[in-house]
């Protein structure tokens, strides 16, 4: 079973606003969380609460819910190994996150960078408090498991060095309560780049769609998307984020996805020019998102299993995070409610 529970905990969480998830959020992300479930105790969420901090069509909200957690599972997530399941389904996460936003200064939370890209996006009237105290809930969500580590991309450490900031704060106040978790951030895979714009993050939010390598795209789509990348003038297949930083990208998502070396694929296409990299490298892609498909299709054809994991994580979840919110919830002076 590998649930013993003297094992680190690990946690993280993946919103369901995409129809698909896309390479950057698997290689910075979900590949280490699939990794981690064999030497950690895994918890794994939908953070469908942090989804709602931008507008979403009730249906599409619940169709992306399932197929998130279809995708988790394609991946390699094992409900036997993790605990898989959805945000809302545990309601501690918003009880503590309403604790974790009255701990939190507001200029604190003004600091916040993905805070002011995303808001500045939608114009200061449309963004809301939900999406300013998004952070805050982050925290309530890691802290809730008493978490030691938190795989999750670049884009990510400003929130955990905030959740890591309230921890200590909470835990200076009012005694000794919650885990401070590390980040878990693999260098190499840190920050995936978009095919188009090798300098900015693939998200799902790009300006130009040939940028982003969506997991569920046809396969040939993604053949395309990877022969059309973006790379430069020169043809020397070299890794140099700096001066070449279309083609590190191809080297480091070569090299992840087949577990080949950055120096031997620099060796092996010495001299070979960029066509041949591409060609090999959306043949390796092609291999990798096939399987993933159909098997995404699978847990999405079945949704009684579907849920019948989510409903047995979420009770495995909730019997943690009931756990730490009534701890927290005594430290803090609240008179318990009598039964
Ligand atoms: P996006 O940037 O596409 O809008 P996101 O960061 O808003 O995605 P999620 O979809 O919840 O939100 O991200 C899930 C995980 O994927 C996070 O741990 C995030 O750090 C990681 N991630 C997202 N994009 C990349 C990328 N380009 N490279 C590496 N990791 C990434
Ligand atoms: N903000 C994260 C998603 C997220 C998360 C978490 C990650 C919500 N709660 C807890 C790690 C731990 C993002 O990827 N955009």
């Amino acid at each position: 079973m590998g649930m013993a529970t003297d094992r680190p905990r690990v946690l993280s969480g993946i919103q369901p606003t995409a129809g698909s998830f896309h390479l950057g959020n698997y290689l910075g992300a979900v590949r280490q969380w699939v990794a981690l479930q064999e030497s950690h105790d895994a918890f794994y969420m939908v953070v469908d609460l942090h989804a709602i901090t931008v507008p979403q069509d009730p249906k599409e909200l619940r169709a992306n819910t399932r197929l998130a957690a279809a995708q988790l599972l394609a991946a390699g997530l094992d409900p036997e190994r993790c605990t898989l399941f959805v945000q809302s389904h545990v309601p501690e996460h918003a009880q503590l996150g309403w604790v974790m936003n009255c701990l939190t200064g507001f200029g604190e939370a003004s600091r916040m960078t993905q805070f002011k890209d995303k808001s500045a996006k939608q114009g200061s009237d449309r963004a809301t408090v939900g999406l300013f105290t998004y952070p805050i809930l982050q925290v309530a969500d890691i802290l809730l498991y008493q978490a030691n580590e938190v795989p999750v991309g670049e884009d990510q450490r400003q929130h955990i060095e905030l959740t890591r900031d309230l921890a200590e704060r909470f835990n200076g106040r009012y005694g000794q309560t919650f885990t401070v978790p590390k980040p878990h951030i693999i260098k190499e895979t840190a920050k995936i780049f978009d095919l188009q714009d090798p300098t900015a993050k693939m998200s799902k939010s790009t300006a130009n769609p040939k940028g982003l390598v969506n997991l569920l795209d046809e396969p040939k789509v993604t053949v395309k998307k990877v022969k059309s990348a973006v790379t430069d003038t020169d043809t020397e297949i070299r890794f140099d984020a700096e001066a070449k930083p279309g083609v590190s990208n191809l080297l480091t998502i070569y090299s992840t996805l087949t577990g080949t070396g950055i120096p031997e694929l620099e060796q092996k296409y010495a001299g070979k020019g960029y066509g041949a990299l591409k060609t090999d490298l959306a043949e390796v892609m092609a291999e990798f998102v096939t399987p993933f498909r159909t098997r995404t299709q699978e847990y999405l054809d079945d949704p009684e299993t579907l849920d019948s994991i989510l409903a047995k994580g979420a009770e495995k979840a909730r019997a943690v995070a009931a756990e730490t919110l009534a701890t927290t919830y005594e430290r803090i002076g609240f008179l318990p409610a009598k039964h």
